[in-house]
């Protein structure tokens, strides 16, 4: 059963006592904020497997996956309590024939935080961890389809000793995303679709405030000429069928060299083949069913549009018959970008494959959609891979890897992925304001 929504006067309270609890917050020293996330991260461990229980029952994210979700927040924990503290000390410019100038960090101050359901450890923590570190309120509007996990994130926060309003917790879809962004907040932070993250940039443009977008993806791969195809093959299908294909930075289209095409499309069909599709709470399952009914007429529509264009229906291509939203793995080749299987986000099991031949082909195609998330190249040459990738409009560049994220790295969208980065230190920064100090003695 999901947590009761919100309503409007309930949204307005919490923003107001986010308002009123946060320069108190800001006031105290860092090392007790820091403490308060210490602790969170503490009982997050303490709660490990009560947590990716709830999470694997509420999305359908097969249990071992939820685990690593859980297990891997700590990294993300450890990263932003280990780099935040250095961040916040004023900086000495220069001294100009006696001004000392000086850069000093203030936070935001009370920042809307609407998040999706398909990483909730993640995408939350990416943005709540280094805003509360830095020193601001956060209102956090987790996914109503991941209403469960965003009460178990407040609970262990009110446990680890976060003061009174400074994290508030909206419950609720995206009408109260929309109310809450209403509210005088000083930030905003989104991780979602692109077609909410348009809405939400148009809701807080009049505001004159900060708004971060995490958008969607539609992330390529591209298997050069000189790759192992039965190396890379099993790789790049993790990469697309992780979590039923609902990760930001899934692989979401493959570009194969007609050199190694077709020993690639046989280990690449092994591999799928070999992905056990079953009961969530199983631990050997890989594969569960999709978060979200709604997606899987998506699926269906880019399945019949590549079909209906030439497309090889190579592996599934439709529901799975029992009861819930499963769609089994499905595989095509001979796509075009006259698909809008290649072209638009899929969002769940299902990847195109095509034949190119040459690494201009490649980066042509890699290029031609509306997203810049992340884009991957396997190859045994470095210096391939790098004149491939820095040519592709991506946030991110994977050599022989994909489908990775790193604290220690920005991770940010370009064009239709979205604006502005989170995690690295950049990704810290962004929640403080510089303010410029020109001291000179009377
Ligand atoms: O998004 P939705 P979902 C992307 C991923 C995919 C999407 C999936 O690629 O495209 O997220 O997440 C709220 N005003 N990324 O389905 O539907 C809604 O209640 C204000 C990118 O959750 O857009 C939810 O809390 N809020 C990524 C949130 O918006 C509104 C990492 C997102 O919902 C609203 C992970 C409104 N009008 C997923 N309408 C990355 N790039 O890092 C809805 N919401």
């Amino acid at each position: 059963m999901r947590p009761a929504s919100d309503s409007r006067a309930a949204v307005r309270a919490k923003a107001a006592r986010a308002r009123r609890a946060q320069p108190a917050w800001a006031d105290r020293p860092y090392a007790r904020r820091a403490a308060v996330i210490g602790r969170f991260a503490a009982l997050m461990r303490r709660d490990a497997e009560r947590s990716a229980r709830l999470l694997s029952a509420e999305t359908g994210k097969p249990i071992a996956q939820a685990r690593n979700e859980v297990n891997a927040l700590q990294g993300r924990l450890e990263f932003f309590l280990a780099r935040t503290g250095p961040l916040l000390e004023p900086a000495f410019a220069r001294d100009a024939a006696g001004t000392k100038e000086e850069v000093r960090q203030e936070p935001l101050g009370v920042v809307l935080n609407i998040s999706a359901w398909n990483y909730p450890y993640f995408v939350g923590s990416n943005v709540f961890v280094p805003a509360l570190l830095t020193g601001n309120a956060v209102l956090y509007k987790p996914s109503e389809f991941a209403a469960r996990t965003g009460a178990n994130i407040k609970r262990l926060m009110d446990e680890a000793g976060v003061p009174a309003g400074v994290f508030e917790l909206l419950r609720g879809d995206g009408r109260v995303g929309a109310w809450a962004l209403e509210e005088p907040v000083d930030g905003v932070f989104f991780t979602g679709s692109n077609a909410t993250g348009r809405k939400v940039a148009a809701a807080a443009a009049g505001r004159l405030v900060k708004c971060q977008l995490e958008l969607g993806g539609k992330d390529p791969v591209y298997v050069a000429p000189d790759a192992d195809p039965a190396k890379a093959a099993p790789a790049v299908a993790d990469g697309a069928f992780y979590n039923a294909g609902q990760s930001c930075c899934a692989v979401e289209r493959v570009y194969v060299h007609e050199k190694v095409y077709d020993r690639f499309l046989e280990a690449f069909l092994a591999a799928v083949r070999g992905f056990k599709v079953g009961d969530p709470a199983d631990p050997d399952t890989y594969l569960g069913p999709l978060t979200r009914a709604a997606q899987i007429p998506v699926l269906e529509a880019q399945v019949k549009d590549a079909v209906r264009k030439g497309a090889r229906l190579l592996l599934g291509g439709r529901r799975i018959p029992r009861p819930g939203n499963w769609f089994a793995p499905t595989v095509l080749d001979r796509c075009t970008h006259a698909m809008t299987l290649m072209r638009e986000e899929s969002f769940g099991p299902v990847i195109g494959l095509m034949k190119v031949r040459s690494d201009e082909e490649a980066v042509r195609l890699m290029n031609d959609t509306a997203y810049g998330l992340t884009a991957g190249v396997y190859s045994k040459s470095r210096a391939r891979a790098e004149a491939v990738l820095s040519r592709v409009d991506a946030g991110s560049a994977y050599w022989n890897c994909c489908d990775r994220v790193s604290p220690y790295l920005p991770w940010s969208g370009r064009r239709g992925s979205g604006v502005g980065l989170t995690l690295s230190e950049d990704g810290i920064r962004t929640f403080l304001k510089p303010k410029a100090w020109h001291l000179r003695s009377p």
